[in-house]
């Protein structure tokens, strides 16, 4: 791990760059893959998952009684862990919900929103090194709260032809509809074109490989909503002298195991503290059962020491990083300046962990440097909201004038009209 001593400003720009992932040259295989589905729908589904999953299965379908015996398969200090982070995190979304307000703008005109579920929607679930059931939570907690219809479900299966039981089982105690064995880009295109036993939903939820990514932002052409752009995890941990060199190298660690491309920062006004926990992370890292994934991550990753922590809090708003932990004395003044971040982690006692389980936020994020313009998944992510208005006679007297010649300006005039006759047969 490079250490950085106040980089000046003309250095920040190669310090904000994330490692390059080319998607672009995966764009044409996975075109590839969805227009073969649009096209031959199960068929091309059940050849690709002969050829990247390496199982060769009749029907996509995971029967509800497999759902249930799942449950078997899950022990029960699991489950209770489980049922922890789905409570907490069912209490946060609801939170979300908002009353109705019903506002009066003018006399007699009235304006309202309300929500309403997407019908469909699709979580896209990954299987393979680690089975991301707490992602389940994640995605069908809110789906569920927010009153979607349906929700599928998707993960690839393992060599025998199954979904982990942890998923299947946290998938039936959120409600979700459907599940399917399906990984992939070939998911995702199931998903968005629907074959004769995929449902096509309107909007794609979840993380996933490089391939999963392109999928997405195919899917996305093809005129359906997707969460929001992903990347590679990353977390950005500023510490100062209470923070305890263990702890903070054991929160880098912990997004540096998600994959070899991942990134994490650490921040702080002392060169002994980055000093300090870089010899952490090196022990700690040895003794990881993902140490060869994490060692790669660890790699890309770099601290830098600022004297000056306003200088540092307008380092953080230019990485904008997912994951922002703040191990500080006073981490509420610090955070009262960043405009940019996923999730905020708040002082010494709160480790990023507790976020990606259990809670109750959400650890769908923008990575990439997309918190500048994007949320993390909430309630709001899984619903639309529709405008409602309501005029009396009084009402359209108000308002009608302005709107008449308005109207009359852009040269339309049958909008006038709509507004003119009618005022026209008010009673005076
Ligand atoms: N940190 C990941 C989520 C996750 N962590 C799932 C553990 N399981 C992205 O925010
Ligand atoms: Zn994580």
């Amino acid at each position: 791990m490079q250490i950085y001593d106040n980089p000046s400003r003309d250095r920040w720009e190669e310090l904000l760059q994330r490692p390059a992932s080319d998607l672009g040259k995966l764009e044409a295989t996975v075109r590839e893959v969805m227009n073969r589905v649009k096209e031959e729908g199960d068929a091309a589904l059940r050849e690709y998952t002969a050829r990247f999953d390496g199982v060769e299965l009749d029907d996509f379908s995971v029967p509800a009684a497999t759902v249930e015996a799942a449950a078997d398969q899950v022990p029960d200090d699991l489950k209770r862990a489980i049922q922890t982070a789905h409570d907490n995190i069912e209490t946060f979304h609801r939170s979300q919900q908002t009353q109705v307000e019903e506002i009066e703008t003018m006399p007699g005109v009235r304006c309202w929103r309300e929500s309403r579920g997407i019908d469909r929607v699709g979580l896209y679930i990954p299987g393979g090194t680690a089975p991301l059931f707490s992602t389940v939570l994640m995605l069908a907690v809110p789906a569920r709260l927010a009153g979607c219809r349906e929700i599928v479900l998707c993960s690839p299966p393992d060599r025998q032809g199954n979904i982990h039981p942890a998923i299947l089982y946290t998938a039936h105690l959120c409600g979700v509809t459907r599940i399917f064995r399906l990984g992939g880009s070939q998911a995702i295109a199931a998903m968005t074109y629907g074959t004769a036993t995929v449902p096509q939903v309107y909007k794609i939820f979840g993380p996933g490989n490089a391939f999963v990514t392109v999928a997405k932002q195919l899917a996305l052409l093809q005129g359906l909503a997707i969460d929001m752009p992903a990347g590679p995890s990353e977390v950005l941990v500023c510490a100062d002298a209470g923070a305890a060199d263990a702890h903070v190298a054991a929160d880098l660690l912990s997004q540096a195991e998600h994959g070899h491309d991942s990134q994490v920062v650490l921040v702080t006004d002392r060169r002994e503290k980055a000093e300090g926990v870089w010899q952490e992370v090196q022990r700690q890292l040895a003794e990881l059962p993902r140490r060869e994934l994490a060692a790669q991550s660890i790699a890309n990753s770099f601290a830098l020491v600022f004297d000056d922590w306003s200088e540092a809090a307008d380092y953080v708003n230019a990485y904008a990083p997912e994951h922002l932990i703040l191990s500080l004395a006073d981490p509420r003044s610090f955070a009262g300046q960043i405009r940019n971040a996923g999730s905020i982690f708040l002082g010494y006692h709160t480790p990023e962990s507790v976020g990606d389980y259990a809670s109750g936020t959400n650890h769908t994020l923008p990575t990439y440097g997309y918190a500048r313009q994007y949320s993390g998944v909430s309630l709001d992510s899984f619903v639309k909201k529709i405008t409602f208005q309501e005029l009396t006679a009084d009402g359209l007297r108000n308002i009608g004038p302005a709107v008449e010649t308005m109207a009359e300006a852009e040269q339309l005039r049958a909008h006038r009209n709509a507004v003119s006759l009618r005022l026209r047969d008010l009673p005076s």
